[in-house]
């Protein structure tokens, strides 16, 4: 049976959602990331990364939410553009990587410079802020063109939005983010109504990981501070 590494995280749960929309079995493995399972020898075995999620199928072992997603929507054949010379693939590698390279990891360092980092802090949350915004309106533009993020068919790009779409007020820190990007929430909240994701809830609140951001937790999710310390 399929393993999956998760927390309750944008990235993990982008891919819980496509492992319930395709209806597999699978047993989801909780990682303590404030607790720093994810340094574990069993884990970096998996993801040399360590970080969630990671994915275990048989002999197969994919890391990164992105290619998660993609690995398992070749492998089902939906949710996806197959043929690798059609213009619809294409357009679907540059959305998810669009996704994987800049929504995700811009969005992530928004969230640490205004949500974690000490001061001063103006400068790191301007840059990370302003481009988690370009990102944010590029896709809210997007979709105000098109019912999906590649047209008339719910796809696992649109499962990835959906991640970090989720965390969007606590990512751009303004009440008014939604009022901002109405086409952004369009998609959340149809996405929000499917089974499946409402499956996804009851797995993201089914196990209970650490909330507190203790010192220990801090040194398991930003030990590049360590090197700061006298
Ligand atoms: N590019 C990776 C990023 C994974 C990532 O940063 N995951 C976060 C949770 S969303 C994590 O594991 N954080 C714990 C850590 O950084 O130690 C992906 O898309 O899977």
């Amino acid at each position: 049976m399929i393993k999956f590494y998760y927390n309750a995280a944008p990235n993990p749960m982008k891919v819980a959602l496509l492992l319930e929309e395709l209806g597999l079995s699978y047993e989801a493995v909780p990682v303590d990331t404030r607790k720093g399972e994810q340094f574990a020898a069993g884990y970096l075995a998996i993801n040399p990364n360590g970080k969630v999620p990671a994915l275990v199928d048989g002999d197969a072992t994919v890391f990164d939410s992105n290619a998660i997603l993609l690995y398992l929507a070749d492998k089902t054949r939906r949710f996806v553009p197959l043929d690798p010379a059609s213009p619809a693939r294409a357009e679907m590698l540059s959305w998810l990587m669009f996704v994987a390279t800049g929504v995700g990891p811009f969005s992530g360092q928004s969230v640490h410079f205004r949500h974690f980092a000490p001061e001063p802090k103006a400068y790191a949350l301007n840059r990370y802020d302003f481009e988690a915004n370009r990102y944010w309106t590029l896709l809210n533009e997007r979709l105000a063109r098109n019912t999906y993020m590649l047209g008339d068919s719910y796809g696992i790009v649109d499962m990835a939005v959906w991640g970090w779409a989720r965390m969007v007020p606590y990512v751009l820190g303004f009440e008014d983010a939604w009022t901002r990007l109405p086409h952004v929430k369009r998609l959340l909240d149809e996405i929000n109504a499917r089974p499946a994701a409402e499956r996804v809830e009851k797995l993201r609140t089914s196990h209970a990981f650490k909330a507190e951001m203790d010192a220990d937790a801090r040194r398991n999710m930003f030990p590049q501070n360590e090197r700061l310390a006298g």
